[in-house]
């Protein structure tokens, strides 16, 4: 390919949007198993079996106990739960992305399929082989594998246990995780994101704490950091040709006037957001750090040795999701998670109120380059759309052509006229997963579209949509049909 095209174009997933297969392989629960992911409309209870034979039931935010064997039923049907099946639809799945001439895939390692609780000493062979098929089938049509060690998850026995990474004890059960991995993926795997989206999404399912105050979730997130670069450390001593990345939530929040209080509304906004990756890609917190812990009467506890830890540690590349863009206001409360909602009366907006803003990736583009200036990687990106299939299961997505046409010119811009490096582009779920946000199937993002409902009714067949052979094009000619 040619410049200035000459980058990794491809899919991305996380593990349990579009696994499924929960009970199989003696994976362990997750804290996503058992919380509604923010459908509070659906809340659902979860039958369980305990270690004696009997059986209890639990409901939204009231997790199923620490030893319980395992879901046995669930009394609303949950789709994450079985996703749409990637564990027994990989070849299919990675055959249909090689057809397509993508030259990546980015997909989430699920923690429990490797440690069951998070605690046992030797990983479970069953989990590193289903890994390694699907790694493997990859390698075999030049496909890269990216992986995502951590996306917004963590074991429930950690969650239970420990409440999650409020104690230090994660960190070793993270580069526990990270060390089987790099034995098994070494040579094999080059590009690692450490975690998923940590400066927006915090609370029970992503950081296993049951309480969000601001004190646990801060000391929470600094063990976070001090994982994240002992990995790169691990990674470095085992896969010396590695680049580790994590990835950040990065829309940006446009001032809502030009007003000099939504000016500097918009300073503290951005002070939120890469709190996150100025610790991880410049290794120190950074001098803002004390204002906003003194804002919320925040101590951090640290060990002497972390400061050279995350200064050893710092990330190769600043990897990120832009899906729309939103507006910030000097009447905005800024929570610990810094994701304002204002309207930007110049945008169209998804139905689900997302603001389509193709400018936006360009922007972050650069203002990402020129902070850090180390190379970039678009992993999320994307229309969550409704579609409508015909009886033939075709789904006619110009919408979506449309959106990518827009957002890749502006991709286009930022390499060749402002001269920042991008190292690829995956879009969000190429095949069609379940929404995070929604829990459902209704908002689907692909380029193949799946044959399954809400309530998991449906073949699972996979069916190219238009945007499908949209982006084949795309990437046949280069990008000369934008
Ligand atoms: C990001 C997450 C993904 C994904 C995406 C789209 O925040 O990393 O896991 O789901 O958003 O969100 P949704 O599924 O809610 O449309």
């Amino acid at each position: 390919m040619n410049y200035p095209f000459k980058m990794f174009w491809g899919s991305a997933s996380a593990d349990f949007q579009y696994e499924g297969g929960f009970h199989e392989g003696n994976r362990g629960l997750i804290t996503h198993d058992i919380v509604t992911d923010g459908s509070h409309e659906r809340p659902r209870r979860i039958t369980y079996q305990m270690p004696d034979g009997t059986l209890g039931s639990s409901a939204y935010r009231d997790p199923i106990p620490a030893n319980a064997i395992g879901c046995v039923h669930e009394d609303v049907y949950y789709p994450s739960h079985h996703a749409v099946d990637f564990y027994h639809h990989y070849k299919e799945d990675i055959k249909l992305l090689a057809d397509m001439g993508l030259s990546m895939m980015r997909f989430g390692i699920c923690w429990t399929r490797i440690f069951p609780t998070g605690l046992e000493e030797k990983p479970n062979e069953e989990g590193l082989q289903f890994y390694e098929n699907v790694v493997d089938e990859c390698l075999k049509y030049g496909i890269e594998p990216m992986i995502t060690i951590c996306h917004d998850e963590l074991p429930l026995y950690l969650a239970n246990t420990y409440d999650g990474w409020s104690d230090r004890i994660l960190i070793d059960c993270y580069v526990k995780l990270c060390k089987a991995l790099f034995e098994r993926f070494k040579g094999k795997v080059k590009y690692w994101l450490t975690f998923n989206e940590l400066n927006v999404l915090q609370g029970f399912s992503h950081l296993g704490t049951r309480n969000s105050d601001a004190q646990t979730t801060w000391q929470a997130i600094h063990h976070v950091f001090i994982a994240s670069a002992k990995a790169k450390i691990l990674a470095k001593e085992m896969m010396p040709d590695a680049m580790l990345g994590a990835m950040f939530a990065t829309s940006p929040a446009y001032p809502s006037t030009c007003h000099p209080d939504d000016q500097m509304a918009w300073m503290a906004q951005r002070r939120r957001l890469f709190y996150f990756s100025d610790v991880m890609l410049r290794g120190y917190y950074p001098s803002y750090a004390q204002s906003i812990w003194n804002e919320y009467d925040v101590v951090i506890k640290m060990k002497e040795e972390d400061v050279d830890i995350l200064k050893e540690g710092t990330l190769d590349f600043y990897s990120f999701s832009c899906y729309r863009s939103t507006t910030v206001d000097r009447n905005d409360k800024l929570g610990i998670i810094a994701l304002p909602f204002g309207k930007n009366p110049y945008l169209k907006s998804t139905p689900w109120g997302w603001p389509i803003d193709p400018v936006s990736i360009r922007y972050v583009l650069n203002e990402v380059y020129d902070r850090y200036q180390k190379p970039l990687f678009i992993v999320e990106n994307g229309l969550g759309e409704v579609d409508q299939p015909d009886e033939n299961h075709y789904v006619n997505d110009t919408y979506r052509i449309a959106y990518l046409n827009d957002h890749f010119l502006e991709i286009k811009k930022a390499v060749e006229i402002d001269h920042v490096e991008v190292l690829g582009y995956t879009m969000w779920g190429g095949i069609d997963l379940v929404s995070l946000s929604t829990g459902e199937m209704k908002k689907r993002y692909g380029w193949i579209y799946v044959d399954m409902d809400d309530k998991g009714n449906g073949t699972k067949n996979r069916y190219p949509k238009a945007s499908y052979y949209w982006m084949k094009e795309f990437i046949q000619s280069n990008g000369n049909n934008l």
